[in-house]
């Protein structure tokens, strides 16, 4: 079992080490991969130093899986080509997310749908994924009719130059401006670039990938997605409309039930899911489960994840370990 981590000097993909550790998963060979720039410069995994290679060498080692973090563009001239020589290629860009030939991973929910013929597997939007493991538990029970979605996000979603602008801002610093605005002491109704419809790309992501992972293209939802000063987590309040009407009793239960959950809500004890508290944490965090009073059948609830790992290196790591199992059952 050879793995490549490609963009391994960048924030998703230094988080993909740090997770392949953690999880202690398997391999013979690992590959540490980025830009021209960076070849031939070293890098210590578990002890042992590694010198980061470029893609055209990582493509003629032909690793089993390559874990690609390094960009869309990246993602659309190398995937193929890993592709083509055998590997599978988990990607963490928007790049193949939305293309029918290729399938929209989340393991907890659509796994089961992988063939040894996917050989490009895309791995969802960070904000998509935390919503989505919120709600399937509840999507089963009592199916989505709509979804109402406000997003708080944090700098690291944007990679390191965005991390960059909001110390020098806080440092007091003069440095490159990664966002139109100053991004410390502020909000940004602004993730990604705006489209023709008024929408941010963040907030269609949301939407289209949503749909593409339930298999649903019947499920109504509207996205506002906004970058705010924090640093790892991506908080999200979520109104969902259900098809059925539920026991709030019961949410709790089949939500703390549930892999990769974790409820945290006693108001009493101003217990609720937070980014300072959800950081370098694995688990989707659910909170402030309440009725919405103004309308039948639907729930408010409080999202958070680590954007950098549930939201990117631990899906798709999680990818990498389930088809690591499907090949040692075969
Ligand atoms: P490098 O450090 O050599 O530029 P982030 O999103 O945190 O900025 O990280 C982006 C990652 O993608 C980095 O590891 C970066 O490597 C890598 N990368 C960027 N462009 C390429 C490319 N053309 N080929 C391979 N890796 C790339
Ligand atoms: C953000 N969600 O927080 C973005 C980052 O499509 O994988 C991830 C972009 C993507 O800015």
């Amino acid at each position: 079992m050879r793995i490549a981590v490609v963009g391994a000097t960048g924030l998703v993909g230094g988080e993909i080490l740090e997770v392949l550790e953690e999880r202690n998963v398997q391999f013979d060979e690992l590959f540490l991969v980025a830009s021209a720039r960076s070849a031939g410069s070293k890098k210590t995994f578990k002890g042992k130093e590694y010198t980061l290679m470029t893609m055209e060498e990582a493509v003629a080692v032909a690793p089993d899986f390559a874990i690609f973090s390094a960009g869309g563009g990246t993602s659309l001239e190398w995937a193929p080509e890993f592709a083509e020589v055998g590997t599978t290629v988990v990607d963490n860009s928007s790049a193949w997310r939305m293309s029918p030939d290729h399938k929209l991973i989340v393991p907890e929910i659509n796994a089961d749908s992988l063939g040894p013929d996917d050989k490009i597997i895309a791995n969802p939007n960070c904000s998509t994924i935390q919503m989505v493991v919120a709600l399937e538990p509840l999507r089963k029970r009592y199916g989505i009719k709509r979804i109402v979605v406000s997003t708080y996000q944090s700098v690291t979603g944007s990679g390191k130059a965005a991390v960059d602008q909001m110390m020098n801002e806080r440092n007091g610093v003069d440095g490159e401006m990664c966002y139109p605005h100053k991004i410390d002491q502020n909000a940004l109704p602004h993730i990604d670039v705006f489209q023709e419809n008024g929408y941010t790309k963040e907030e269609m992501k949301m939407i289209n990938e949503t749909k593409k992972i339930f298999d649903d293209q019947t499920i109504a939802l509207t996205a506002t997605t906004v970058r705010i000063p924090t640093m790892g987590g991506h908080s999200e309040a979520l109104n969902v409309e259900f098809k059925e009407d539920f026991d709030l009793y019961e949410v709790r239960s089949l939500l703390t039930a549930t892999e990769g959950v974790i409820v945290q809500d006693n108001p009493a004890e101003n217990l609720y899911p937070m980014p300072l508290t959800a950081h370098k944490k694995d688990e989707v965090f659910v909170g402030r489960l309440r009725r919405d009073e103004s309308q039948p059948n639907t729930l408010n609830m409080w999202v958070v994840a680590d954007n950098l790992r549930k939201g990117a290196a631990t899906n798709a790591v999680q990818i990498v370990e389930y088809l690591q199992r499907q090949m040692q059952e075969a």
